[in-house]
Parts: C-alpha cells; structure tokens; sequence
C-alpha cells in the first residue's frame, strides 16, 4: 500500500512498497499548500499537468459520442445529465507502464449511483475506470462469463437458473439505457487518461449550464510522475530507487472557475478518521466552491454519507428494514431535489 510520512515540518515524503522491490518515491512541498509553493499559479499547474500528459488517443472520437449524447437528450427534451466519475484512477511509474500507483476505490458508488440517477430521469455520462464495478451488474458474481452460464452441450450454453434473474435484468436494463441513448459510458485508467476527459466532458457539457450536473466519486490520485521525468522501460526490481512524485494540480477548481462554471457540482471527502471527517469536507466545499460534499468514512460509506452544504449538513442512512437497499437511493433523491432547486434558481435555460 502507499503510506505517507512527514519527515520534517512543512515537508512530506511519499512512499510505496512493492511486494518483493524495495521502491521509494519521494515528493518535498510544502505541507499546507502543495505546488503553490512554487510560486506557479494554478493554472500553469493544470498547463504544466496536460502539456506532459500523453494525449488520448481517441479524443475526436469521445467529442464526437459527448456531443451526440447531449445534443440527443436536450432537445426537445432539456433533460438533466449528470457526469458520473467512478473508480480509482492509476498513476504509473514507467511509460511502457509495469508498475503503478493505485487507489482502492472497487466503483461501486459510481455504478449504483448511476443506476439511480437513471431512475430519476436523469441521462448519465459514466465516466469510469475499466474493470471497476458496472452499473445493473452488482448482483453478479466476479466472473459473470464462466459463473452465470452452463454448458447445455459441447454447442450450446445457457443461464444457469441461480442467475438467471440477475442476468435478465442486467442485460435488459444496460442494453435499454445505453440503446436509448441515456447512459454513454467512458473507460480511464490513469491520471492523465481521467483528468483529460473530464475537462472534454466539462467543456461539452457547458452548452446544457445548470442542467449539467457533476458527481464526482471516483478516487483520484494525488501524486503523479510527469510523463516527461518517467522511465521508459520497467524499473528494475533489486535496487532502492527514487522516483520524484508531484501533485496532481486541483482541477475541481478549474471545473468549477473555468470548465462549466454554471454545473451543479458534487464532490466526495473520503477519510478514515471520523474525527475529522466533517471538517475535511467543509474545508472542500469552500475551497473548490462545491454546491454540497459528500463526506463518507472508509469503513461505514455503504451504511452512511453527509451532504455537507454551506447552510447545514445532512445524514443519509441505508434503509435497514430493507434489505437490498443502497444508501445512493436516498442520496440521489436528495441531490436531485437540490439539482432541481439550483435550475429553478438560476433562471430560464438555454
Ligand atoms: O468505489 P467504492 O464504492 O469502493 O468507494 C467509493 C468512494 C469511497 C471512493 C467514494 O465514495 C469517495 O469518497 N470518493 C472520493 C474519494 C476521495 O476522497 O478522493
């Protein structure tokens, strides 16, 4: 796992252990305020961040998808789209890339978030890191191929019957959203892969304002290796290597101030100590000027969330009584009311 020590005041060093390598990435800055240390302002961050990112080998193609997906859902029929990020974004250590720094996130709140933002009317972008969980298969073993379906002969294969209700609505209501034109689906694996595509996707969704919505729960990395100062080939195992990490500019601002700044916009605070749980999320509310945080604790973010706005803090519980419920059923409701009372407020639509 990636564990983070302060080695001295106002400096931090970042280090990851490698079963079997001895790895040891360090990054020096300034404690409280990151890369601003270094007198570069944000935007020549974010500048510095996409100049050396590789660029995305098929970024006409996902303009070209966004833009038909929009345009496709707003007229005649203005409906709310929200941008759904999911899963754990990858850092790598070698451009032929061997080895990476991950996250743990395993999507689930992205897929059964979008899965209730789709009930609630909404068209659903799913932005969403490949192999992570995919919205209508959560009751679906880990290897829904060879587990849900049986030989029947050496030709033929069918649903096994223990599946088969969970196959049917699976495949029904994936292939009814996606063939009816409300869930565009769009796979990342690292930093710059994510970050590249939700500025598309911002940038896209500019054209709908306040219609747009952005629910950001994917896990983003906060440390990267510019692809500039990265190894080319597999770092070789048996030596002690530095590797210089630096951070991951804050683009919540620049979606926020540059991106789509009349989007109503969500964030996540994950943390693991409660005590501080709530302050965290607050202190994210003011900086990036999110319209609520959601703030969950590592262990409990199935059971519970708070919606932290600037007028009062919300808790939203899973209902117990029933047993296949989710705690997004509840919180896509609650965000949707606010969603709509932020268009109401923000005056007639494009
Ligand atoms: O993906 P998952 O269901 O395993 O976990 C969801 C989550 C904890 C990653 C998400 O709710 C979240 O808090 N995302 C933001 C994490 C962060 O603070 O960067």
């Amino acid at each position: 796992g990636t564990r983070i020590r302060f080695p001295r005041f106002g400096e931090h060093l970042a280090s990851l252990s490698v079963p079997n390598h001895s790895l040891c990435l360090e990054t020096r800055m300034n404690a409280d305020s990151g890369l601003e240390a270094s007198g570069k302002t944000l935007e020549a961050q974010v500048k510095a961040f996409f100049d050396s990112a590789p660029p995305l080998h098929n970024s006409n193609e996902i303009t070209q998808n966004l833009n038909h997906f929009i345009q496709r859902n707003s007229s005649p029929l203005g409906r709310r789209i929200v941008c759904v990020t999911s899963g754990g974004t990858t850092a790598p250590l070698e451009q032929r890339c061997v080895r990476y720094v991950d996250n743990f996130s395993s999507g689930h709140r992205g897929a059964t978030s979008t899965e209730y933002f789709l009930k609630a009317g909404y068209a659903v972008i799913f932005l969403y890191r490949r192999r992570s969980f995919q919205p209508f298969c959560r009751s679906l073993p880990d290897d829904p191929l060879l587990e849900c379906f049986e030989p029947t002969n050496e030709l033929n294969i069918q649903v096994c019957e223990a599946y088969s209700e969970a196959v049917q609505r699976a495949v029904v209501e994936h292939h009814s959203a996606v063939a009816g034109g409300l869930l565009l689906k769009l796979p990342f694996n690292t930093i710059f892969e994510y970050l590249q595509m939700l500025q598309l996707i911002a940038l896209s969704m500019r054209s709908i304002s306040s219609r747009a919505m952005f629910y950001l729960a994917a896990a983003v990395s906060d440390y990267y290796v510019p692809w500039k100062d990265m190894v080319e080939h597999k770092i070789q195992s048996g030596h002690l290597l530095d590797v210089k990490l630096v951070q991951v500019p804050k683009m919540l601002s620049m979606l926020r101030r540059e991106w789509a700044p009349l989007a109503f916009c969500i964030s996540f605070k994950l943390e693991t100590d409660s005590n501080i749980l709530l302050y965290k999320a607050g202190t994210a509310l003011e900086k990036y000027k999110m319209h609520a945080v959601v703030a969950n604790e590592l262990s409990s973010r199935k059971e519970q969330v708070v919606v932290v706005t600037g007028a009062e803090n919300i808790i939203v519980q899973r209902d117990k009584n029933q047993p296949d419920n989710d705690v997004e059923d509840p919180l896509i409701k609650l965000l949707s009311e606010k969603h709509a009372a932020y268009i109401q407020d923000s005056g007639p639509q494009v």
